[in-house]
């Protein structure tokens, strides 16, 4: 008997249309939203058809069930900006008897402005009533980058050019020396070097309209820079995201996708890990080892 548990941290997104509004005044913590982003941002989840049920928040349950039934302990899901609430699952885990509750993040790369984001939430609702394990960062892990390049792979022609993509963030990022940017180019190195990829970039994506720069390039500039230099045949990796959502379905398979359209470009994507058996086992073996838990037989 252990009393280890689990809390699978994920963005969150909201269950239905209704709910739009008041997870969009979640993501801006109280700051105002100009009218026409928020219709912008209910038109874009009303295209994605969650009128009445959400995919992403089925993915994830999807993935914490599978995750709970490999490691033999309990996990439970905490959303940072909508329900259940991070804070819900550390509750969950303590009433449980959890003396030890090991926090991951369903997003691999370690941000001041992401990140830490939900350790704060985490530590806050733990306190200490048991021992927190946090996991910073698992970009690097080799079965991740293994299931990254398999996909890669299995999608590449000869004349491919991959570009990698990741979750943008403010630039002023930079400027206190954050790894986020760092890591993110080690993933997409490791990923590459595996796959054997000849010709491949980074750009970032889903850059939010909050008056302040980003970090760049932004993929839809990218994508007009290769068709410069004369590359029509694009497979984008997301390597900052594990999941089918509206920045994945959004951003790239809409957005991205008629972009490349107009350029005259090929673009295809990678299919997200979501709850793929083999990206669960790489979770777990990420959690087994942050908790001193037995091997898998
Ligand atoms: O499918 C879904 O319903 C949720 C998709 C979703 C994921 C996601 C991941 C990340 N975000 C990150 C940073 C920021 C920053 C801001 C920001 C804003 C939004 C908005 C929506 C949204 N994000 Fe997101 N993000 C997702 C969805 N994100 C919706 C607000 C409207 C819009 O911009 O379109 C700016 C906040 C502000 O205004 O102050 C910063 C990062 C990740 C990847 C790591 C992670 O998953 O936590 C970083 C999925």
């Amino acid at each position: 008997m252990t009393d280890v548990a689990v809390v699978l941290m994920a963005y969150g997104s909201p269950d239905r249309l209704a709910d739009v509004p008041a997870y969009y005044a979640d993501i801006r913590g109280g700051r105002p939203i100009r009218p026409e982003l928020l219709e912008n941002l209910v038109e874009r989840y009303r295209r994605l058809g969650i009128e009445d049920s959400n995919p992403l928040n089925e993915i994830t349950e999807e993935t914490r069930a599978a995750l709970e039934s490999e490691l033999g302990i309990p996990v439970f899901t905490g959303m940072r900006h909508w329900t259940p609430r991070i804070a819900d699952a550390a509750g969950r885990a303590l009433e449980g008897g959890a003396h030890t509750v090991v926090g991951l993040v369903l997003a691999p790369h370690y941000s001041s402005l992401s990140i830490e984001k939900y350790r704060e939430q985490l530590a806050a609702a733990v306190g200490d009533r048991a021992e927190l394990l946090f996991v910073e960062r698992w970009g690097s892990e080799p079965g991740f980058v293994e299931l990254l390049a398999n996909r890669v792979r299995d999608s590449l022609d000869q004349m491919t050019h991959v570009v990698f993509t990741a979750h943008s963030l403010p630039a002023r990022v930079l400027d206190s020396g954050d790894p986020y940017q760092r890591e993110l180019l080690e993933t997409c190195r490791l990923v590459a070097d595996r796959a054997a990829i000849g010709a491949w970039s980074f750009a970032y994506q889903s850059e939010s309209p909050t008056g302040e720069p980003w970090l760049g390039p932004d993929i839809l500039d990218h994508l007009g820079e290769l068709a410069e230099d004369r590359v029509d045949d694009v497979l984008v990796c997301p390597v900052g995201f594990v999941a089918d959502h509206l920045e994945i379905r959004w951003d790239i398979d809409t957005e991205a996708a008629q972009r490349a359209r107009e350029l005259g470009m090929r673009l295809r994507r990678i299919g997200m890990p979501n709850a793929d058996p083999r990206f669960v086992a790489v979770l777990a073996g990420i959690v087994r080892r942050e908790a001193a838990l037995p091997a898998a037989a």
